[in-house]
């Protein structure tokens, strides 16, 4: 189906996940619901009215009964008519009520197509049909609550808030172009510097919003690093809050990634627990500290630890320097003492910004579970707007940003400066749908799931 084209074909899925429930829901959706209604159900319920009906295969054989509603074009999900039978939640029977109604004449949907259909028959925004995969896919509460936030329109709102001024401001600047630059007064000039800087300002505005969305939505990748025996297994395993390192005196114990899903304030963290980095003759436990660093040159943030009692020796000064050169630019780093239930003065330990844990005893854990948060640019603010933006959101609105500086640059030259502004719209329209092209529509719906 290409944009601003009627469907021609009715589409069916099943729209609760396979396996057992209560309630399993056939969905249809096309210009030939009423007739496939009326062929499987007999009947074509009253219009947004629950309706006892009975699902027949060609043959006329009960296959199930159920709740049947129709929600007639406009005022439905795709905007085309729809219709929903509500039966009962096993595999065989949901699938034997789908195979009826492909029987009378539907085609099995495709991943996302009825929220495609929604997005071409302006239901949604390409931003709020991409919040429908987010808010399925959610994995805590904050997420689910800022996917909704996109999929109620806010974002697509503020988006189009920047795009409308963005407008004005080229109006303003299309109508400078027509006179020579010396009859431009300073009012005019003015007033379209002033606009620029408040456009800009909300886009920077969104862009931190959107960061810490996509915080949620990707999670943080974690690693935690140092020489064997310094308690990175125990770490992983107290922020898990089970066993899933194997933890022993003997230094060289964990020779693989170990790779926990941890939440913390609803944020999802990858954390990854590696080999102690050493030199090492024995072979399996050198490929295990070769994967350490490999992990590291991909870490989002580096729990770079030590012993409380030991302090920074020679060894943690190598890995630190190397530090320098394999970490990925903008990875943070926090160093940690750990086993300063070992130390009897344990507040004299490492320099002021390090952390003082006990992976053993719990101490200093809360703390550091803050500095995690704090480090990847997640800060507290209960209420606080966060929109669940995609990497594709922050592309676009990175984008849209650097052309605003180059026109901020340009305010001498109205024909570039012009340009600019115009480069920076199309960036953000792509960003709601009204400017992508067909091959991304088609990546973003192909990773829905079928049925929605
Ligand atoms: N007293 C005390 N012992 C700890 C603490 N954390 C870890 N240990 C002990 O230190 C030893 C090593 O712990 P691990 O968690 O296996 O250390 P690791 O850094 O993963 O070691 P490798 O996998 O060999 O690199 C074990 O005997 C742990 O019980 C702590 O906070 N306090
Ligand atoms: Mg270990």
């Amino acid at each position: 189906m290409e944009r601003d084209e009627v469907a021609a074909d009715t589409i069916a899925a099943v729209a609760t996940p396979p396996g057992r429930g209560g309630i399993g829901i056939v969905r249809i959706s096309g210009p030939n619901v009423p007739e496939l209604a009326r062929t499987v159900l007999g009947k074509l319920p009253a219009a947004r009215l629950a309706t006892l009906s009975v699902a027949r295969d060609l043959r006329g054989m009960s296959l199930d009964q159920g709740i049947a509603l129709y929600y007639p074009a406009p005022h439905s999900y795709t905007g085309e008519d729809v219709l929903e039978f509500q039966g009962h939640g096993g595999i065989a029977v949901m699938q034997a009520v789908l195979a009826a109604f492909v029987d009378a004449g539907a085609r099995l949907a495709e991943p996302g197509e009825y929220t495609r259909r929604a997005f071409f028959n302006d239901r949604l925004d390409l931003a709020q049909a991409e919040a429908v995969a987010d808010l399925i896919d959610a994995s805590s509460k904050e997420a689910a609550r800022s996917a909704l936030r996109s999929l109620s329109g806010e974002f697509s709102r503020s988006i189009e808030a920047i795009v409308e001024a963005l407008v004005e401001l080229r109006a303003l600047t299309e109508a400078l172009l027509d006179f020579p630059e010396e009859e431009v007064d300073t009012l005019h000039r003015d007033d379209a510097y002033r606009r620029l800087e408040r456009v800009r300002a909300a886009l920077v505005d969104i862009l931190a919003k959107s960061r810490r969305g996509s915080l949620l939505r990707e999670g943080i990748h974690v690693v935690i690093a140092g020489r064997p025996n310094v308690g990175k297994s125990s770490l992983l395993n107290r922020l898990a809050g089970e066993e899933r390192a194997i933890v022993t005196p003997i230094p060289g114990t964990t020779r693989d990634l170990v790779r926990e899903d941890i939440a913390i304030e609803g944020v999802p963290l990858h954390v990854v627990d590696t080999a102690g980095l050493r030199e090492t003759a024995d072979e399996v436990e050198r490929i295990g500290v070769e994967r350490a660093w490999q992990e590291l040159g991909r870490a989002d943030v580096v729990i770079a630890m030590f012993e409380a009692n030991a302090g920074v020796g020679p060894e943690d000064q190598a890995i630190l320097a190397r530090f320098e050169s394999e970490l990925p630019a903008g990875a943070a780093r926090i160093e940690v003492f750990n086993k300063i239930d070992l130390c009897a003065e344990p507040a004299l330990v490492g320099d002021s910004a390090a952390l003082r844990i006990s992976a053993k005893t719990g101490a200093g854990i809360d703390h550091l579970r803050q500095a995690l948060l704090a480090a990847a640019g997640w800060t507290r603010g209960g209420g606080e707007t966060v929109f669940l933006a995609r990497e594709r959101h922050l592309r676009a609105l990175g984008r849209a940003a650097s052309h605003l500086e180059t026109a901020a640059q340009e305010a001498a030259r109205w024909e570039l400066f012009a340009e600019e502004l115009r480069l920076a719209q199309e960036a953000l329209s792509e960003i709601t749908g009204a400017f992508t092209s067909d091959d991304l529509l088609g990546e973003i719906f192909r990773r829905f799931c079928i049925g929605k």
